[in-house]
């Protein structure tokens, strides 16, 4: 269908204007929404996470395509309840206690929520009970935490700490990311996943949820 290669073509380009207009044009066209964001907008956001990860594209394209996507995916979302379109899994996100590196955390979320993970942001500087407080409220399968500080990453380990000795963290997948963080590190705190990059990390969450 031309309008979807028109979608796929515009959030390549990281055009959201053109994006959510398409997107509307495409839905008052009565074409079937599932088929919209597959074959539209998450085809073409997939096409940019294999980029990035080889490096053909960086960090600003990927930012302005998943905004674009947004903006795709905001003329959509009033019409998942009504077509009964779950999202993948959900997912409570931060960057840890004492740090206030964001980039990279935005962008996973970004990816995430680009790939039908409903997203809960709580932004920087996260501390522990607040992860704590978020997944006793449930409705949480994944808790994400970011850390780029060597210091702050010792809040991911206290944060699975708290969890299990609030009795929690069984109910959750844990995944952890950010610059200073390695598969090794994450194993030795207990995480359940490590993610090296954004599309990585949708990779990863998808692969954590069949588990
Ligand atoms: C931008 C930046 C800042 C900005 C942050 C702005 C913002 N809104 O985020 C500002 C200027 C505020 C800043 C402040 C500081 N910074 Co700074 N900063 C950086 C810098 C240059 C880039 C980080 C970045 O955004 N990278 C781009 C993103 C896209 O990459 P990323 O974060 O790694 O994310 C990717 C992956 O890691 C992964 N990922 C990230 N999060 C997650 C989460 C999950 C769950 C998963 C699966 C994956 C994942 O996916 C992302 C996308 O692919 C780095 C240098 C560097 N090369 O990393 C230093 C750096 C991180 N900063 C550093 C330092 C020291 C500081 C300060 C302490 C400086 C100071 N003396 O004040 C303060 C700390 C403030 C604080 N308490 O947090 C050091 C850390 C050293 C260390 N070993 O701990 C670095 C490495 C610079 C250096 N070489 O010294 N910083």
């Amino acid at each position: 269908m031309e309008i979807l290669n028109s979608i796929r073509e515009a959030l390549f380009k990281g055009n959201s204007a053109t994006v959510a207009k398409l997107t509307q044009q495409a839905l008052d066209e009565g074409m079937d929404i599932k088929r919209i964001l597959d074959e539209g907008l998450v085809s073409s956001m997939e096409v940019i996470g294999k980029k990035f990860k080889n490096n053909e594209v960086f960090i600003p394209e990927v930012l302005i395509s998943a905004k674009a996507m947004h903006a795709g995916v905001a003329v959509l979302e009033p019409h998942f309840v009504k077509h009964g379109i779950k999202p993948l899994g959900r997912v409570v996100i931060g960057t840890v206690k004492g740090d206030l590196h964001d980039i990279g955390k935005n962008i996973v979320s970004m990816m995430l929520k680009g790939s039908c993970f409903a997203i809960q942001d709580l932004g920087i500087d996260v501390p522990v009970e607040k992860f704590v407080d978020s997944v006793k409220s449930g409705n949480v399968d994944i808790v994400a935490m970011s850390s780029l500080l060597t210091t702050s990453m010792g809040a991911m380990k206290e944060t699975i700490k708290s969890l299990k000795d609030s009795g929690l963290r069984d109910k959750v997948k844990i995944i952890v990311g950010g610059a200073p963080v390695t598969q090794e590190f994450a194993d030795s705190i207990g995480a359940d996943g490590y993610a090296k990059d954004a599309a990585t990390a949708v990779d990863k969450a998808k692969e954590l949820l069949k588990k």
